[in-house]
């Protein structure tokens, strides 16, 4: 087993995910304006700082996706972020692109941005504690999109950076992100999402990344969220089983998927049902940003000095992924608090 393999195994087994706080200041300012919540750099260390050290990062959280600002952020008792997600057991990892623009010779689709000097941020980053990255690209849909140049210049960019980011020494989350927006069916979503995710490992095979020091963070095959289709969980885990299933190469440790956009129960019962089914031979767990802090930030944002109340929105949302990464959660656990 290589060390980039244990790394990977040590942020997913046994029912563990990742939490993926890593929004940028533009978005975290999004968040913190939707709950009225100033946003300066204080009160977002003071949320991700409560996060951090709630009682279920021993247990449930493999894990965080810090963004540039917190991995250099201390916490009051002069702690860094990194050595205070390390004293729960867990690992910190760093979201390492820096953005998405116009993809030009595309209207509207994004390319994601980062590769330049990233060779030498990875150095520093290490030495700050991360010991694993990830990087989004994002993928429009709809009847023309994602289109060949996306696909193309989006999994090169992924494939580019992972084969970085093992030459340092870390894990790369490979996260193509096929959006949830448009009025496409799930059947698409599963035919746009196995194109991309084809390609991506076609170009980290051409980039010679060790598979087995990966992990991919993939959206689950859902339809989009103006479409009328009625969909069940069983319908979704199915189709987005089969899609990884055919797409995935088997050296691939596991998969950790995205909510994008889906609300804290649907991303934890889809989870759920995916294990229950899981065939796939790959761990399946949870990196959720929105389905894992939605509840949390809007009870904090009433008091933002109720650490012990905020601790247990979070730590209650936690076990239920946790749950559901073992296909052990039902919904009726929801309310035993
Ligand atoms: C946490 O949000 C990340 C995006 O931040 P920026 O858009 O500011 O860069 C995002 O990459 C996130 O890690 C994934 O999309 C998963 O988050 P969700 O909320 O979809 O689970």
């Amino acid at each position: 087993m290589t060390e980039l393999n244990k790394i990977a195994l040590q942020i997913l087994s046994n029912g563990k995910g990742i939490l993926a706080a890593d929004e940028s200041t533009a978005t975290m300012t999004k968040r913190l304006d939707s709950v009225k919540v100033h946003s300066d750099e204080n009160n977002r260390l003071l949320f991700r700082q409560t996060l951090f050290s709630s009682s279920s990062m021993s247990k449930c959280i493999g894990g965080v996706i810090l963004y540039d600002e917190t991995i250099r952020q201390k916490t009051s008792n002069g702690k860094t972020i990194p050595e205070l997600i390390n004293s729960s057991g867990s690992l910190a990892g760093i979201k390492v692109d820096t953005g998405t623009k116009i993809l030009a010779g595309s209207k509207e689709e994004k390319i994601t941005e980062g590769l330049d000097g990233l060779r030498e941020r990875l150095n520093d980053y290490y030495e700050l504690g991360a010991r694993f990255t990830k990087w989004r690209g994002v993928f429009l849909i709809s009847e023309d999109y994602p289109s060949h140049l996306s696909i193309n210049a989006n999994s090169h960019a992924l494939a580019r950076y992972a084969a970085l980011v093992q030459e340092a020494g870390m894990v790369p989350i490979i996260e193509p992100e096929v959006l949830m927006d448009g009025n496409h069916t799930a059947k698409d979503c599963m035919n746009k999402t196995s194109k991309v995710i084809k390609k991506c490992y076609e170009e980290l095979d051409l980039n010679k990344v060790d598979l087995t020091g990966t992990i991919l963070k993939p959206n689950m095959i859902l339809p989009g969220a103006d479409c009328s289709e009625q969909i069940s969980n069983e319908e979704i885990a199915e189709l987005t089983l089969e899609c990884l299933k055919k797409n995935v190469p088997s050296e691939v440790p596991g998969i950790a998927f995205l909510s994008g956009g889906q609300n804290e129960i649907e991303a934890t019962a889809n989870l759920n049902e995916i294990n229950k089914k899981n065939n796939t031979g790959f761990i399946m767990t949870y990196s959720y940003g929105r389905a894992l802090q939605q509840s949390a930030l809007k009870f904090w944002s009433k008091d933002i000095n109720n650490i012990i109340g905020t601790q247990e929105i979070f730590d209650h949302r936690a076990k239920m992924c946790t749950l559901a990464a073992q296909g052990k959660w039902s919904k009726n656990l929801e309310n035993k608090k």
